[in-house]
């Protein structure tokens, strides 16, 4: 049965699917999808497991089944190179798969463009490119591993009807639905970034604590260029996760109480202004692999961040009610008014009374 154009972009959509699941989870591998189909059904599938291995291939073809006649999609250039796994080619090779489609070549130059000379030398059929725009934009954080000044940083911010982000009277300003959500958002990338001024106000914990997802909470990183982090907060308790603690000042007392707190605390120059301060903190948290970060912070460093063209998308969270007097922090301030309401740039999802728009903001990845 051969299928045709339409059925082959579902099942790549499918294998999509199955890429999200462990989106942010796999470490510095890009996280892949995979679903193998015979006579219009699917037989199996898998995705690249957490922290990085197993592949999404081996996942869904390393099975007890007849695959003869089976066509493989997957999200992404098969591997080709013996790493701490085998080829995924060499499976595919061996289960006598029919045909195999993927939308673009791998970047990591191990494995990129080889597959299709190990398919042809197989006699095994490859069709490249489908949804490959769909494919550059999954693997933006992916591709800029490889690029040693991009970075991947997306950002969260939860707004009144009236734009304020801080409610006088109560800790929260959208409802549980949107928080839930929010929980779900942290599993999908490597860190948090966040600042002492916020996490020693809210004493916040930013992790994710929906049920057994909980081993899926990124690392935390404190911007904390003064070194005022309070000692005893319940950031600090979360064993699935490290924090990381970024400064320009020292403070030896404190950083002994912390380093014995597991706390990995970064000492920048002190005569580094802002922009190449930041820049230093992403350039560490490449190095430490965090290759996913997205921003939880107040106003101040979100706005800064803005104004240097390092956030991708913002995920806004936006309640129905109205904080008026009780509203402080008002988001229309400074750079944000630079996110643009046109419906090109912009994602919505109701949430009960609430909203949730994803607006990607121009940006050099
Ligand atoms: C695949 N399927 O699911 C993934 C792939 O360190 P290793 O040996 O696991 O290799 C990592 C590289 O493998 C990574 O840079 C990328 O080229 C590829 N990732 N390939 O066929 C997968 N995650
Ligand atoms: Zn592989």
């Amino acid at each position: 049965m051969t299928l045709n154009q339409s059925k082959r972009i579902f099942f790549t959509k499918l294998a999509f699917e199955q890429a999200k699941k462990n989106i942010g989870s796999t470490g510095p591998n890009p996280s892949v999808g995979c679903v193998v189909e015979q006579n219009g059904t699917i037989i199996s599938s898998g995705n690249t497991s957490q922290n990085g291995r197993p592949h999404a291939e081996f996942n869904a073809l390393n099975k007890n089944l007849n695959f003869k006649n089976s066509n493989v999609f997957v999200t992404l250039e098969p591997c080709s190179h013996f790493g701490k796994t085998p080829p995924c080619v060499n499976i595919i090779i061996k289960k006598k798969i029919k045909e195999i489609f993927y939308p673009i070549a791998d970047i990591d130059s191990r494995s990129r463009n080889i597959a299709i000379k190990n398919f042809k030398k197989a006699k095994i059929k490859h069709n490249i490119g489908i949804e490959k725009k769909y494919a550059n934009n999954f693997y933006k954080s992916y591709f800029v591993q490889f690029n040693k000044s991009k970075f991947f940083i997306d950002a969260k911010l939860a707004i009144s009807k009236d734009f304020y982000t801080i409610n006088k009277k109560k800790k929260w300003i959208t409802n549980g639905r949107s928080r839930r959500l929010v929980h779900l958002l942290r599993t999908k990338y490597n860190c948090i970034l966040s600042t002492s001024l916020t996490v020693n106000k809210d004493n916040s914990i930013l992790d994710c604590r929906l049920e057994n997802l909980e081993n899926k909470s990124p690392d935390v990183v404190i911007i904390d260029r003064f070194f005022k982090i309070k000692k005893d907060l319940k950031i600090f308790k979360n064993k699935f996760r490290k924090v990381y603690l970024i400064t320009q000042n020292r403070n030896l007392e404190k950083e002994a109480y912390l380093k014995k707190k597991k706390v990995v605390i970064l000492n920048i120059n002190k005569n580094y202004n802002e922009y190449t301060f930041l820049e230093e903190t992403f350039k560490f948290l490449k190095k430490k692999l965090l290759h996913r970060t997205i921003v939880e912070s107040g106003l101040t460093l979100l706005n800064t961040l803005i104004k240097y063209n390092f956030i991708q998308n913002i995920y806004l969270f936006k309640s129905s009610i109205k904080l008026k007097k009780n509203g402080v922090n008002n988001s229309t301030l400074k750079y944000l008014k630079k996110i643009k309401f046109d419906n090109s740039k912009k994602v919505k999802v109701n949430l009960g009374n609430d909203v949730l728009y994803k607006v990607k903001l121009e940006k050099n990845v």
